[in-house]
């Protein structure tokens, strides 16, 4: 059945692969499944019928038939579940893997994006410079549990799984801050990730996208 996902028609990052659906390329990519992808602009986001897929206008989404996903996380389960190579057989393995890629969404992902969004929408504030700090040590903070266990470890729980692949998309958002480099393990960690034929090509696909020469039809 084809598979067919939403990505951004010009990613605000120019092509960085910071945008989400490069995760979700990287997940099909790691299965070996290939995909279609149906680019959207920011204001067909918020059209209805983009909003029949994806409740809160966003990108990315994941059509397969009759089913309709939105959220990575939930797209990256459907696609370790449904296809090997993202989750391991043994089924206490399979669960520790499953919690990592709630840890990486729901314990990681929220401090980054904290900064993230300081630095797009807050930046002009009078009281901007006095909360970055805190905004920063509390991403140093959780950064720094995640190098205690990874520790000199490749992978978070044994082999690469969904897990890896979803904590590696969301530290790699720190990229631009430079946050990420203060902290070798977890830059050595996102460097393998990088690594990863399967990333590579997720990777090279958003960034044809995003600089290809607009159309002039
Ligand atoms: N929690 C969602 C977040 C989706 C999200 O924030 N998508 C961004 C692109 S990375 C987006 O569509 N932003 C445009 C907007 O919110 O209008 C997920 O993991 O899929």
């Amino acid at each position: 059945m084809t598979i067919t996902i939403t990505a951004f028609e010009r990613s605000p990052d120019g092509g960085m692969g910071l945008a989400r659906d490069t995760r979700v390329r990287w997940a099909l990519e790691e299965v070996g499944q290939p995909y279609q992808v149906r680019l959207v602009s920011f204001r067909a986001m918020k059209e209805p019928a983009h909003l029949a897929i994806h409740p809160f206008g966003q990108i990315p989404t994941y059509e397969e038939g009759d089913l309709a996903l939105f959220e990575t996380g939930a797209i990256v389960f459907h696609i370790a579940e449904q296809y090997a190579g993202l989750l391991p057989d043994d089924a206490r393995a399979r669960a520790r893997a499953i919690t990592w890629i709630f840890a990486a969404l729901n314990t990681v992902e929220p401090p980054i994006l904290d900064l993230v969004t300081a630095r797009i929408v807050e930046r002009d504030k009078p009281w901007y410079a006095e909360r970055l700090p805190l905004v920063e040590d509390r991403i140093r903070a959780r950064l720094d549990q995640l190098s205690v266990r990874l520790r000199d470890a490749d992978w978070l729980d044994g082999a690469f799984s969904a897990g890896d692949l979803m904590m590696v998309s969301v530290l790699l958002r720190l990229r631009p801050s430079g946050i990420l480099d203060k902290f070798p393990t977890l830059a050595a960690y996102v460097a393998r990730g990088e690594a990863r034929p399967a990333y590579k090509r997720a990777f090279a696909a958003q960034l044809a996208v995003n600089t290809a020469k607009p159309s002039t039809a």
